[in-house]
């Protein structure tokens, strides 16, 4: 029979980025006393990747159990910037209910609007959380209606329209029932939490069944599948199987069964339906993939992912100082890190390339994939990765290629610039509205090709004053060429230590990533010409040695500063012929083509081939 239990609650913190999903799950453990009153705990506890404190987003979602007077509370914590929704989907199955966080100032965003839907979809019950109560520009009686007129066009059944409101600041740790509260602590919200999230529904005594949603190495027991139990019971030593994605099924033995208390995993006796469980024992379980008693028959439904939209080539390093930095260089060592990927990441693909040495791999988006190449170089990987590039896919009438919704808020000074640089991007606008502050609101369909890279110049066009959104459309025709905005390449016509002196020769041709004592090779990119061209430089070359200084002044040099450009600036620079040469210590910009003899040979026969082409039409 199916029961709904009382003692647990599991429910998932959904939210536009930087809405303030993290703070809230701090204030909540605050609040519980999870924490020994002289444990120092510091802020953004879930966010324990490295990459994560650094960045101060999240990109992977993460749970925690909080103990609330006899009420085991379990909290999903999710990312909320759009090129880790692949997360939300990943563990929204685990909840019963959602925390939709909206700041009471910014209100609903493209991305407050996807992870509602996709709530929705799954059935759960919604508390909304006007969150940042405490902002000066706070504005909560807006931004609840135009919270309702969200879930008015979203929701899939009419319990849903009737969600709780609590209003909080996450970072000062209180919570209330009005707008106006300034003050407390967070009882409030976890009495709602109690009082309109559903405790989770089961069967007991049915067969066991529970649907894998993440995985957890661990050096001794090997993997451990995490999800919740759909039905049933689990104790430690019983005889279980898996339902495998090729079809299998893989008998085992679950050789133990683990819980959630506080931030710490603790090992149990017993677990049943609707508790958020790990398993040990289950071989070489995937993501999405069902465990369940012999005698159930068929799997659970998997997980519902959206498509990669953007992918790029990672490459085994083929540079002159290749294997000179990395631990692990081969083409065996990088396909298998890559595979290995997969497993958790799961709303990427890899696929094996052209070549033995190159994979394809898809993502969301270019910091879906600029944080894999990240993570990689941090653990002693080398390698090169081509230009992001859009997955195009053939419709009913030819093309097509993936599109998004841009929302941008920019001074009313910037106009000029927002409507110039997303037109040439074949972005076409569908809104525009001035508000009294001097700041105008737009709205663009864009490719998503003409987006990769610009986040940057968005930043620099605007002198920092505009923010920037994105929302997947999904697929449309092919909208036409893109043209070039990046100018031509300085290219390292030798090999060696660049100088000061063969520096400040290339400085007068455009801006340069390197310093004097940096290794450079031949079709190695070291700066960008003010030109649209590219153009060899031998920053190498040294003054000839003369007897007599012509004047005081050529005893130094003057240098400006070299402007190397990051990680995601080289990824959204390069251009279809370059590649970036990654290692753990060095972010490299190269020609494909190192030799300036085949390179040149090569630009002036696709010369010909445009003029060849202008000619025949
Ligand atoms: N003023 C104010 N700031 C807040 C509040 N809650 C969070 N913030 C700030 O908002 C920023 C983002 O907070 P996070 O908790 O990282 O937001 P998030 O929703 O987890 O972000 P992602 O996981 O990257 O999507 C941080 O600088 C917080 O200090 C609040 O109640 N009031
Ligand atoms: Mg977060």
């Amino acid at each position: 029979m199916l029961e709904r239990r009382t003692d647990i609650r599991n429910v998932a913190i959904i939210a536009h980025v930087d809405h303030g999903k993290t703070t809230l799950v701090d204030a909540l453990l605050k609040h519980a006393r999870v924490f020994r009153d002289n444990e120092a705990v510091g802020e953004l506890i879930l966010d324990s990747n490295p990459l994560e404190r650094e960045k101060g987003i999240t990109i992977m979602a993460k749970n925690a159990a909080i103990e609330h007077r006899g009420v085991r509370i379990n909290i999903i914590d999710t990312p909320g910037h759009a090129d880790f929704g692949g997360e939300v989907e990943r563990v929204l199955n685990m909840a019963d209910g959602c925390l939709l966080v909206v700041d009471a100032a910014e209100g609903p965003m493209p991305q407050t609007r996807f992870v509602l839907r996709k709530a929705l979809e799954l059935g759960l019950r919604p508390v909304v959380v006007i969150n940042k109560i405490d902002r000066p520009n706070a504005r909560p009686a807006e931004v609840v209606d135009e919270v309702s007129d969200l879930f008015l066009e979203l929701a899939r059944h009419d319990y849903q329209l009737d969600f709780a409101i609590v209003y909080t600041s996450a970072r000062d740790g209180y919570a209330g029932f009005e707008p106006t509260v300034r003050g407390g602590d967070m009882e409030p919200l976890f009495e709602t939490i109690v009082d309109h999230v559903p405790g989770p529904a089961g069967e007991p005594g049915a067969p066991f069944r529970m649907l894998v949603t993440s995985l957890l190495y661990d050096s001794y027991r090997g993997r451990i599948a995490v999800g919740r139990i759909v039905d049933g019971t689990v104790r430690p030593g019983m005889v279980l199987q898996r339902f495998a994605h090729d079809g299998s099924t893989v008998p085992f033995r679950a050789t133990q069964v683990f819980g959630f208390r506080a931030l710490e995993r603790v090992e149990l006796e017993e677990a049943i339906a609707g508790d958020i469980i790990a398993v040990a024992g289950a071989g070489a379980v995937l993501i999405g993939e069902t465990l369940a008693d012999p005698a159930v028959r068929e799997p659970l439904p998997s997980i519902q992912l959206e498509p990669p939209a953007v992918k790029m080539t990672f490459r085994v390093n083929d540079s002159p100082f290749a294997g000179r930095e990395g631990q692990y260089v081969t083409s065996r060592q990088l396909r298998e890190r890559l595979f290995r990927e997969v497993e958790t990441n799961i709303a990427l693909r890899v696929e094996d390339g052209d070549t033995p040495d190159q994979f394809v791999v898809s993502g969301r988006g270019e910091l879906h994939l600029a944080i894999l190449v990240e993570t990689m170089r941090r653990e002693g990987y080398e390698f090169a990765v081509t230009r992001p590039e859009v997955i195009l896919r053939e419709g009913p009438s030819g093309w097509e290629e993936p599109f998004e919704r841009v929302t941008i808020e920019a001074p009313e000074s910037a106009t000029g610039f927002v409507i110039e640089a997303l037109s040439a991007r074949r972005g076409q606008m569908v809104a525009m509205q001035a508000s009294e502050d001097g700041r105008v609101q737009f709205a663009f369909e864009v490719p998503t090709r003409g987006l990769i890279g610009f986040r940057d110049t968005f930043i620099t066009g605007t002198g920092g004053e505009g923010t920037m959104h994105t929302e997947y459309l999904g697929y449309r025709p092919w909208a036409g060429e893109i043209g070039r905005y990046r100018n031509g390449a300085l290219v390292a016509s030798e090999t060696g230590t660049a100088l000061a002196y063969g520096i400040a020769a290339a400085q007068e041709r455009g801006i340069l990533f390197i310093s004097p004592g940096d290794e450079v090779y031949t079709g190695m990119v070291v700066g960008l010409h003010s030109r649209d061209n590219d153009l060899d430089v031998n920053v190498c070359r040294a003054k000839h040695l003369t007897n007599i200084r012509s004047s005081t002044a050529d005893i130094a040099v003057k240098l400006v500063p070299p402007q190397p450009p990051s990680l995601e600036q080289s990824l959204a620079l390069i251009t279809p012929d370059e590649m970036v040469e990654v290692t753990p210590r060095s972010i490299r910009i190269r020609k494909m083509e190192l030799n300036p003899a085949l390179r040149a040979k090569e630009a002036r026969r696709a010369k010909y081939a445009a003029m060849e082409g202008a000619a025949a039409r």
